[in-house]
């Protein structure tokens, strides 16, 4: 009998937990909304894994695949949530794994009906502080990517080793979460994972080509748009980027589109933190990178946001633009300002 009691596991308590999922019996894979590599890879890592085990897997995401990550083996598969259609299944589901994130809001509204009803759902994901909906949930911070906690959790389910697919799943998950091998967590035991994946024949040269050659033209000009509009702020050290609703509608742009963007300000010498504020007419979302200085995370968390304690994000309702960048290049100030006072206490 499982336990039916949410409880953290380790590795092999995940492996199990994927292992006891009954062959013929239905499972529902999800992630987060705004899939992106790692959200992707992961899940339909799982989905092909659970196929292969003659389990009845079905991949059910909250919003659609990204256009980027469609070539990915079995993304063709991948049903996005309409509640004609997937009610009564998510409500039934006897099991379901969830990749990529741990708080129900990052699925909604897929999360809504499945942790509502009695599913055993394991968790897999490598985000801080998680929220108790799952029977098994293993979270691993130090991991750089939820494929690279993948790569252990699947192997001794896979007697042959990595399927091609599989392989190709993970190795883009981890490529995407990595920044392409260059955040830290970096470490060798990452590339010793993937040199397993890359042998077992994920392809280096296609996941580039088809994650960042394939740009349409017009986020190309919004990305010299938000380029354009930076300001630098605290002797240099803050650089914001923001984009009006305009900017965005007049390139039919939509917010998947912005997704690296504020990664550029962090190429600047001096910049330690970089933040790209975009109006999205529902809201205005913020995103936050930083080097290492500053915890980022915290400050996402005072607009209601989260994320990692390096990269986080929150999107803020009701408030104009211009409102939104004087607020937040007061927080990172002030943020500033206490990090400084606590290092000069005696
Ligand atoms: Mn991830």
């Amino acid at each position: 009998m499982m336990n039916t009691q949410p409880s953290l596991c380790s590795v092999d308590g995940v492996t199990d937990a994927i292992a006891s999922i009954p062959r013929g019996e239905d499972c529902c894979v999800t992630t987060h909304r705004n899939a992106d590599g790692d959200a992707m890879g992961s899940a339909l890592a799982v989905w092909h894994v659970l196929r292969g085990r003659g389990v009845n897997a079905r991949v059910i995401l909250p919003t659609p695949v990204p256009s980027n990550l469609a070539w990915l083996p079995g993304a063709n598969s991948a049903e996005v949530f309409d509640a004609t259609v997937h009610n009564s299944y998510l409500e039934s589901v006897p099991n379901a794994v969830v990749v990529d994130l741990n708080t129900a809001a990052r699925f909604a509204p897929v999360s809504d009906l499945l942790i509502r009803s009695s599913c055993y759902r394991i968790v897999v994901d490598h985000h801080v502080e998680p929220e108790m909906f799952a029977q098994c949930i293993h979270v691993n911070v130090e991991s750089p990517a939820t494929c690279a906690i993948l790569v252990d959790v699947l192997k001794s389910l896979l007697p042959d080793g990595f399927s091609k697919e599989i392989a190709q799943c993970l190795y883009t998950g981890i490529y995407t979460d990595t920044g392409g091998f260059r955040f830290p967590r970096t470490n060798g035991s990452l590339f010793r994972a993937v040199g397993e994946l890359v042998d077992a024949g994920a392809d280096p040269v296609l996941t580039h080509e088809q994650l960042y050659n394939q740009t349409p033209r017009s986020r190309l000009v919004l990305l010299g748009k938000a380029l354009a509009s930076m300001q630098f702020y605290h002797q240099g050290a803050t650089a914001v980027m923001a984009l009006s609703q305009s900017d965005l509608t007049s390139h039919g742009a939509t917010s998947e589109d912005l997704d690296g963007f504020v990664h550029h300000t962090l190429s600047i010498a001096g910049v330690d933190a970089g933040i790209l504020i975009a109006d999205l007419g529902q809201n205005v979302k913020i995103s936050f990178r930083s080097k290492g200085q500053m915890y980022v995370r915290d400050i996402a968390a005072s607009y209601g946001g989260g994320g990692h304690v390096y990269a986080a994000g929150a999107r803020v309702e009701g408030l104009p633009l211009d409102d939104v960048v004087a607020s937040v290049i007061e927080r990172v100030g002030l943020y500033r300002d206490s990090a400084r006072s606590m290092r000069s206490t005696p």
